[in-house]
């Protein structure tokens, strides 16, 4: 009777989990593009010398000495849990993590090669327990897998940074690993959100397309960035928010600190410079994949985890105008940037002078019917020559955003984007 109980249960929590799972790529383009916020994380063995992973091998050290790194790598206080704890404080919704970095480092418990973390004195898949951990909080899991490699024999760079050509290379069959090894990690962790390429160096387009279409094989709804050579899902503008754009998926990639990898002594951006990545990331119609570099213990470096969670306190009280909008109808400005959702849009004021403020927001076509500023604030708005005036007491101003809520008679999605007037705002 009991294991009867227990099989019904187990099919039961599978379909569950089924129903719920995105089930085709557009489908999981449409979450991604709601969830709007991911950690991207960048962690190998060269965190033990606090320089650039992948960069650093053949500059600051000797590629004997980087690749040896490996022997001594040993994150006693790798804690999976406490990392997607720390991406959920920060209300971040997905996790891309370096499975394999241009130093050809694997992350996980590889067949097709013994330069790998089970060949370290710390001997546990940390991409295993990474995806179980995000399995079990609800976390969307992807990886960043670089498609150069200036490790392996077989393509045709090497370091310094892919400036050295060697003489003996086989780009064909180094096709091949990449493959199988994309396979593999979507075998073993999957059913992934995203496969994160990286610095296409020796692959076009086509080469680059052979790649997504064999793991679209065992993961047919896998979305795939711009950086196999071919176009994939998306955009990765970088270090930089993205240009508004609507009509392509779009995510910036950006440090929280000074580099991608660990770094001692580290700086960490403020709180305003990390919500405004984010904000105007959104009002670009854009995600922000913002990343932590591990320490080699293990741990995320507390000021970074100190910052997160400051955004994450943000985005309990204000997440609704970022998480499931969509940029615009209004595009960026350099005051500010508009979201939005169903029958409203938010303006988020990033910048702030003067005395008393005033917005002309343009007609879009659909009746103004309501305006708050988020948080309760009172705001008045009135018709007037090709759209609507908004006031609002100056003492709502928020330090870092203030968000103009406001409502329209219908649904405002379709809206084409259009330019806030040139004096939209006076204080
Ligand atoms: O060389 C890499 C760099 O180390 C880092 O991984 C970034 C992340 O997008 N991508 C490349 C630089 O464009």
């Amino acid at each position: 009777m009991k294991k009867t109980f227990l099989l019904i249960l187990i099919a039961a929590l599978f379909v569950l989990q089924q129903c719920q799972a995105p089930k085709t790529k557009e489908e999981r383009l449409e979450w991604w593009k709601d969830a709007r916020f991911g950690m991207f994380i960048h962690w190998g063995p060269v965190s033990i010398k606090g320089t650039e992973i992948g960069w650093s091998r053949g500059r600051e050290w000797s590629v004997e000495e980087y690749d040896s790194l490996y022997t001594q790598f040993n994150p006693i206080n790798f804690n999976a849990p406490e990392w997607v704890k720390t991406a959920k404080a920060a209300g971040m919704k997905y996790i891309v993590f370096t499975s394999k970095h241009h130093d050809g480092f694997c992350m996980w418990d590889t067949k097709y090669t013994d330069y790998n973390i089970m060949n370290s004195p710390f001997k546990r898949d940390i991409m295993k327990e990474l995806s179980e951990a995000c399995r079990k909080e609800g976390i969307a899991l992807g990886f960043y897998h670089s498609t150069c490699d200036w490790h392996h024999p077989d393509f045709p760079l090497t370091s310094p940074g892919g400036s050295v050509k060697r003489e003996v290379y086989n780009l064909d069959r180094y096709t091949e690993y990449l493959k199988n090894q994309s396979v593999e990690i979507i075998e073993n962790y999957g059913p992934l959100l995203v496969m994160w390429y990286d610095v296409p160096q020796q692959f076009d387009s086509v080469r680059g397309q052979g790649v997504i279409d064999h793991i679209r094989k065992i993961q047919p709804d896998i979305l795939v960035n711009n950086r196999t050579g071919a176009k994939g899902d998306f955009d990765t503008p970088e270090q930089r928010i993205g240009s508004f754009q609507n009509t392509r998926a779009w995510e910036t990639c950006m440090t929280i600190g000074r580099q991608w990898a660990w770094k001692p002594d580290d700086e960490v951006k403020s709180l305003e410079q990390c919500l405004h990545n984010l904000i105007r990331s959104a009002g670009g119609d854009g995600n922000l994949l913002f990343n932590v570099g591990p320490r080699p213990d293990g741990t995320i470096e507390p000021l970074q985890v100190g910052r997160l969670k400051e955004m994450g306190q943000w985005l309990k009280k204000y997440g609704y105008s970022i998480y499931g909008t969509r940029g615009g109808p209004f595009k960026p400005v350099e005051w500010g940037v508009s979201t939005r959702k169903g029958n409203k849009v938010y303006i988020h004021i990033l910048k702030w002078s003067g005395n008393s403020p005033e917005i002309f927001v343009p007609d879009i076509g659909i009746g103004m019917k309501d305006v708050m500023i988020a948080g309760g604030g009172e705001a008045t708005f009135k018709k007037a020559d090709g759209g609507y005036v908004i006031r609002f007491d100056r003492g709502l101003i928020q330090p870092v955003n203030t968000i103009v809520e406001i409502k329209y008679n219908s649904n405002v999605m379709n809206v084409e984007p259009l330019d806030f007037k040139s004096k939209s705002i006076s204080f």
